[in-house]
């Protein structure tokens, strides 16, 4: 394991990642395209507890229940999920990443059998006028992806513009339309699509405002199992923060603060 302090004080089945390099370097690029992929990072155990957990609310999902939609609220239908919200692995992540004060946003499963269509290219939002407040969003790819099965795409650069509704069907519509003589902000190339590829236990960071999309999972392959957390520096309503009042309100070690609005 490594060999911060932090980590020490976990026993091993609770541990969630392996040792890991984020720093000057990698926050830059993280910063400079707007995605940042650890591969292979979550242990075995996280694996294991994330594949049933990932199950038991695939299950969830296939049959109507009354209230929230179980993958929008997953930490709230799972107590591992819940667990990892405050996991002080994940908030040392989230925190080199955002800074000291931050807020829990969402835990939200995407999980895609065979035959899942992915989805077509979109950004998201927060605090768009202001690049001082971010929102992280923390993929775990817990049994991976190759590209061109249910695998994550970005566009490096593209959070630089803070646009929240980017759109485009097909990359060739996105490259004719949003896409379409933009450059890097920073470095002044022309901007470029990027299939990602994710070994099994990567984690991917992802800045909110990113163009990103799915290429569909193929026919005969298994469930990509694969859940979302978001933090944020607080300071503006979030579009996409799926807690209920019951949840804000439950104490869950690790989270006083966390669960706020601002
Ligand atoms: O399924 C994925 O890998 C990403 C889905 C997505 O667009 C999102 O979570 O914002
Ligand atoms: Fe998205």
């Amino acid at each position: 394991m490594s060999q911060n302090p932090l980590n020490a004080c976990l026993g091993r089945r609770d541990s969630l990642l392996h040792a890991y390099t984020f720093g000057e370097q990698e926050r830059e690029k993280l910063d400079r395209d707007g995605h940042f992929v650890l591969p292979g990072v979550l242990t075995p155990d996280a694996q294991e507890n994330l594949t049933r957990s990932l199950s038991h609310i695939h299950e969830l999902s296939r049959t109507p229940t009354e209230g929230h939609e179980p993958n929008r609220f997953s930490a709230e239908y799972d107590s591992y999920l819940e667990s990892l919200i405050a996991h002080p692995q994940m908030l040392e992540l989230a925190r080199k990443v955002l800074g000291d004060n931050i807020r829990y946003d969402h835990c939200v499963s995407l999980n895609r059998p065979g035959g899942n269509g992915g989805i077509g290219w979109h950004s998201h939002g927060y605090s768009d006028d202001d690049p001082s407040l971010g929102f992280v969003r923390i993929f775990f790819y817990v049994n991976g992806f190759e590209p061109d099965d249910g695998g994550l795409k970005a566009v490096p650069g593209s959070h630089l513009y803070r646009d929240a509704k980017i759109h485009g069907r097909t990359d060739d519509a996105l490259r004719e339309g949003w896409l379409a003589g933009k450059t890097h902000p920073e470095t002044n190339q022309p901007l470029e699509i990027e299939a990602l590829f994710a070994p099994p236990g990567t984690v991917a960071l992802m800045w909110t405002h990113a163009a990103h999309a799915v290429s569909p999972r193929k026919p005969d392959s298994d469930t990509r199992w694969c859940v979302v957390y978001a933090y944020r520096n607080p300071g503006r309503p979030s579009g996409a923060r799926w807690i209920t009042p019951e949840f804000e309100q439950k104490p869950i070690p690790g989270t006083e603060g966390l669960m706020s609005l601002y």
